[in-house]
């Protein structure tokens, strides 16, 4: 395991080029230099992770401690309890996984909580955008369609789908869509989930003092929880949010701090859920209110995303998304900002201090989040545009009497984003036959290699957007397939590698694919809880056949590179519970060699499972994903394939020479 990546205390001078690839945020942490704005990369700089927190050797689970055990000699002692090295590493993995599951899973009963009003007719501003996909879901859980309204339908799934995060005992819905042997090899470990809050609580309770301690027990309930997250909470919030919002479908969309515009009122929505960004669309197309920007001196007003918010509006409304998590206080620095609207989650609270410094309003809008010095404003989904609206006043108001020195960066790059799995179907299968075979087909004959989801935040203890930059480059050089959701794919989309035209940085046989489908060689989804739509698409891999029974038999891997928060361990649990080999970069909490480590990156593979792996650079990751790939197409007995395909590209290079 390579070393990991912490960043001394920053006692000179840094080079602002180091910490960023993206080069509107350098021109942004210049002018904060200038201004004397502090951000999180100096708070990164300036205090050093802690090195026992960062090998996850403490535990505070109790008052007989805090407890600190030796990284270096892990075994030479236990906390006060007597709990070992272990018990504390996986009792501290498994609160992460918990936070970070309910993060998700609260997230998706929100979306549910939605459609039940809207179905019995008590929220009127909102309506089933998506008849289809409806349907769809609905038969996916075995309800009956035909002949039956759509109010009908739509009462029974809410009924269906209420039991994901309440169901006591038995399988979620959603294990349905789990393939035979994959459920199979859940059944034999007895992890197939609950209801999230029965797997969230049980975790809770098991890693408390004195109750679960032993670590191979404590990670079948890490499993658990997280299952209830991927094929759960994340996926109903996906589910739901397509039903009600529309289902993606590519649309060229500018990213980057370019996109804010110096003659308008710019107004940023932050966080994750998208009901407040439907709602602030709306409140920004408002007759009445483009009036008043422009009677404000405005020539109108410019909604923009960031951060997963952002990520997954740009895919239904082609609304641009001014940059990723690292970016969020750098694009306040612009003075352009008239308001930044935020809801749930990644929200840093040094974002009071900059908006402060510029007199941008900083608002909350739910209940759940609200920070010191900003000013809040409920959202409430029975009135939603009683928030948004007085939202688009503030912002306008803030335009009139800007006094900050504007300085935008002319950065903007366009991408083509939205391949929720219903349009990879259609695009590769035709709207007649969509189908996932011409996929299958191109990876047993070796065109592509194989398929990666690289997704994830950024984090400033690593240079921003360059480990998933130079992984995915890496990746599609080789032939794998990348599926992108959260910052990971606003990084690529900044690099300018989710355009057709990307295709020729693509080995031969992906290249070849791309060009004749049209698509590009890495395929934005949307956001965190969207990596639901990775599980539903390898899924469906399964079942179209050729490519083993499980998913851990899919030449399929996965990454987050640069990950800072707990949802992306509960992510990252939840593919290897399903099967699939998954790689962190920047750091990992946990000390190499105990007997924890050999469970999560080794033993759960020999269980059925996938497994974990970590690495800092990205290449080094990109060729452990490789060789993943390489063995489970060795596996499936089609490495072969693979070699003839490239030998008939290259003899065809030859003969157009
Ligand atoms: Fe220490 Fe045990 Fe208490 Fe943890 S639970 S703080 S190891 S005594
Ligand atoms: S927003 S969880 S920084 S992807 Fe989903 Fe980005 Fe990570 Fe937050």
């Amino acid at each position: 395991m390579p070393e990991k990546k912490i960043v001394p205390k920053r006692k000179k001078e840094v080079n602002i080029r180091d910490l960023t690839t993206c080069e509107a945020t350098i021109q942004m942490l210049e002018k904060a230099k200038v201004d004397g704005v502090e951000t999180a990369w100096d708070r990164a700089g300036s205090m050093k992770a802690c090195p026992i927190g960062a090998d996850s050797a403490c535990c505070k689970h109790c008052a007989m401690g805090p407890c600190r055990l030796n990284a270096r000699d892990p075994y030479g002692k236990v906390g006060v309890c007597g709990a070992t090295i272990d018990t504390i590493q996986s009792r501290n993995f498994a609160r992460m996984v918990a936070a970070g599951g309910a993060a998700h899973t609260d997230h998706g009963m929100s979306m549910l909580d939605l459609f039940r009003e809207v179905v019995n007719g008590n929220i009127t501003d909102y309506k089933i955008k998506d008849p289809v996909k409806l349907e769809e879901v609905a038969r996916s859980i075995g309800i009956e369609t035909v002949d039956r309204s759509m109010e009908d339908i739509a009462k029974d799934l809410y009924e269906e789908l209420e039991r994901t995060y309440t169901q006591v005992e038995g399988e979620i819905p959603f294990a349905k869509r789990v393939p035979e042997k994959t459920l199979e090899t859940w059944r034999k470990a007895g992890i197939v989930p609950r209801g999230a809050m029965r797997e969230i609580m049980e975790l809770m309770h098991r890693s408390h003092m004195g109750v679960d301690q032993d670590y191979e027990n404590i990670v079948k309930q890490c499993s658990r929880t997280a299952l209830s997250d991927g094929w759960g909470g994340s996926m109903v919030a996906t589910e739901i949010s397509d039903i009600l919002f529309g289902t993606p479908s590519p649309v060229a969309i500018e990213v980057n701090m370019g996109v804010l515009k110096e003659d308008q009122v710019n107004i940023i929505v932050h966080g994750h859920e998208p009901n407040l960004f439907e709602s602030m669309i709306e409140s920004c197309n408002d007759p009445s209110l483009i009036q008043a920007a422009k009677d404000g001196g405005a020539k109108g007003i410019n909604l923009c995303g960031m951060c997963c918010s952002g990520a997954e509006v740009l895919v239904r409304h082609a609304i641009p998304h001014a940059g990723n998590f690292m970016s969020t206080e750098a694009v306040l620095v612009t003075g352009a900002v008239d308001a930044m609207c935020v809801d749930v989650q990644c929200i840093k609270q040094g974002l009071a201090s900059v908006a402060d410094c510029y007199k941008t309003p900083l608002i909350t809008t739910n209940p759940r989040c609200r920070i010191e010095g900003a000013t809040h404003i409920q959202f409430e989904e029975h009135e939603p545009k009683e928030c948004t609206d007085e939202v688009v006043i503030k912002a306008i108001s803030r335009f009139k009497n800007r006094t900050a020195t504007v300085e935008i960066p002319q950065r903007k790059d366009i991408g083509v984003h939205g391949f929720s799995y219903e349009y990879i179907n259609y695009m590769l299968g035709g709207s007649f036959r969509g189908s996932f075979t011409p996929l299958n087909d191109n990876i047993i004959n070796g065109r592509i290699r194989g398929v990666a989801g690289v997704v994830g935040c950024t984090n400033p203890r690593v240079k921003q957007d360059y480990v998933h930059v130079e992984l995915v480059k890496e990746l599609i050089k080789h032939d794998v397939l990348v599926l992108q959701t959260g910052c990971s794919q606003i990084a690529l989309a900044k690099a300018g590698l989710t355009t057709p035209e990307a295709a020729h940085l693509a080995g031969p046989g992906l290249r070849e694919v791309c060009e004749t489908v049209g698509m590009p060689p890495v395929l934005g989804i949307g956001s965190c809880v969207d990596n639901s739509r990775i599980l539903i698409a390898a899924s469906e891999m399964v079942k179209v056949g050729g490519l083993g029974n499980s998913i851990a038999d899919l030449p399929a891997v996965g990454a987050a590179p640069e990950w800072m928060s707990e949802k992306a361990i509960c992510i990252g649990q939840y593919f290897v519970a399903s099967g699939v080999f998954t790689v962190f970069g920047a750091t990992f909490p946990i000390v190499e060699d105990t007997k924890w480590h050999k469970l999560l990156f080794d033993g759960l593979e020999k269980q059925g499972f996938g497994k974990w792996g970590f690495a800092v650079d990205p290449h080094e990751m990109a060729k452990m994903m490789i060789a993943h790939i390489d063995k489970k197409r060795a596996e499936l007995g089609i490495d072969k394939a693979r070699e003839r395909v490239l030998m008939d590209m290259d003899s065809r290079r030859e003969m157009s020479a």
